[in-house]
């Protein structure tokens, strides 16, 4: 019993104790959080205000990190100096020829260009570059995707700009005319020669048609040669017709092929095997090496199918292993008795000429087809006539013949 009631009064002082405190908060606690909260918020404005202040902007810069001792301050400046501004075609001119790859890069830019204005412009650049286009080889390689262009030329450039030789690698890729550039990806493939400074490695151009970017891919040849490139590689993947159109702007036409399953001439183009200059089994290491050499016969053996040449040059074949390097110094040693050979009988020489006459045709053709298509009287009727020969209203000739009457009356 006396138990009971020590509880009840235990409950009943806690009970008085909670009942205090509840009154107490409700009477002291509101105006301290009152005043608790307005100081918080002035502390929060005036924080805000400085702030505001160190910050003006939310793009506001901050000072970065200071740049590396290894980079040059010169080309940096160079760098700078050349994004900063718009730079005329002839500081275009005068940088490349000083061997500047920034106005090089920006000259080769606006030829890729499709906006109409910079044409003018790059027409004049490549105009005042090509007399001092240096003395040059250009070098066409192709293969199927795989075969190991990307790491051939990797090791190739490598020897070469070890040999004291400046290197520009250029592509035609047809299929970067949707992918904007394979040679892009293929920089990783590339990682020494990308960090050469007597290397250059430009992406191939993109646009809508294969003649277009081989154009301006030819053009940017020029480009690089003034910019005292002396050996130019032209990569092409060896699938369509972009092997011709490589074939007509390079010197000496490589195809770098790998051994298959003892059927190496299987699928394989006989107009490649007739542009080609060289064939070079890659990939002859390891495992690989007895096959590489039966591969090597058999190439061998078509080729002397093969009416001669008329440079007089007998296409030879070769392994190598763009890996181990095993091989490489000699595909420039064969390329060496090629110049020899071919400058000596002048056909290196009436072959240039010739492929700059297949240009300015190819450009005139391609030129003609753009401004026919792009002609608002010819988008008009373009659809409709497309339809009407579809449904056999009109015959595929009679309807070329009327769009090219309308095109050739409004000109
Ligand atoms: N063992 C060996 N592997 C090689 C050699 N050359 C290239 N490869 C490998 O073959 C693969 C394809 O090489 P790439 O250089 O990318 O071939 P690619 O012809 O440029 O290919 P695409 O750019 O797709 O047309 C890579 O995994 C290379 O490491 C070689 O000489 N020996
Ligand atoms: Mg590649």
């Amino acid at each position: 019993m006396s138990k009971n009631i020590r509880n009840r009064t235990k409950q009943r002082k806690r009970y008085n104790y909670l009942n205090f405190s509840l009154q107490n908060n409700g009477f002291f606690e509101k105006p301290f959080l009152k005043l608790f909260l307005f100081s918080l918020l002035l502390l929060f404005k005036s924080h805000v205000l400085s702030n505001k202040k160190s910050h003006p902007s939310a793009l506001h810069e901050k000072a970065g990190i200071p740049r590396p001792e290894m980079i040059s301050a010169t080309a940096v400046e160079n760098i700078q100096h050349f994004r900063k501004i718009q730079p005329s075609a002839a500081e275009l001119v005068e940088g490349i020829l000083a061997g500047n790859i920034t106005a090089l890069s920006r000259a080769i830019t606006l030829v890729e260009s499709t906006n109409g204005t910079h044409l003018a412009k790059a027409t004049e650049v490549i105009n005042a570059c090509l007399p001092h286009a240096s003395q040059s080889v250009r070098i066409g390689i192709t293969g199927v995707p795989g075969v190991g262009k990307s790491t051939f030329i990797e090791a190739f450039g490598k020897f070469l700009t070890g040999l004291g030789k400046k290197v520009a690698v250029l592509a035609v890729d047809p299929s970067s005319t949707i992918s904007h550039g394979s040679i892009l990806g293929d920089k990783t493939r590339m990682e020494e020669l990308v960090k050469d400074k007597n290397a250059y490695i430009r992406p191939s151009a993109s646009g809508d048609t294969l003649g277009g970017v081989a154009r301006k891919t030819r053009e940017s040849i020029t480009l690089c040669e003034a910019c005292g490139f002396d050996t130019i590689i032209i990569e092409t993947v060896g699938v369509g017709q972009s092997e011709t159109a490589v074939h007509s702007m390079v010197d000496f036409f490589l195809l770098l092929k790998i051994s298959g399953a003892g059927d190496e001439l299987q699928g394989i183009k006989r107009g490649i095997m007739e542009m080609a200059d060289a064939i070079v089994i890659n990939k002859a290491d390891g495992d690989n090496i007895k096959k590489a050499q039966f591969a090597k016969m058999e190439f061998n053996r078509a080729l002397h199918l093969f009416p001669a040449k008329k440079s007089g040059w007998t296409p030879t074949t070769s392994t190598c292993s763009s890996i181990t390097h095993e091989g490489i110094p000699a595909v420039w040693e064969t390329i060496e008795k090629f110049l020899e050979l071919t400058k000596g009988n002048n056909y290196f020489f009436e072959k240039r000429k010739e492929q700059n006459q297949y240009w300015m045709l190819e450009t005139i053709n391609e030129q003609l087809k753009t401004n026919f298509y792009n002609n608002p009287e010819i988008q008009k009727s373009l659809d409709s006539t497309k339809k009407a020969v579809q449904n056999d209203e009109i015959s595929p000739f009679a309807a070329a013949q009327f769009l090219l009457e309308k095109y050739f009356k409004k000109k």
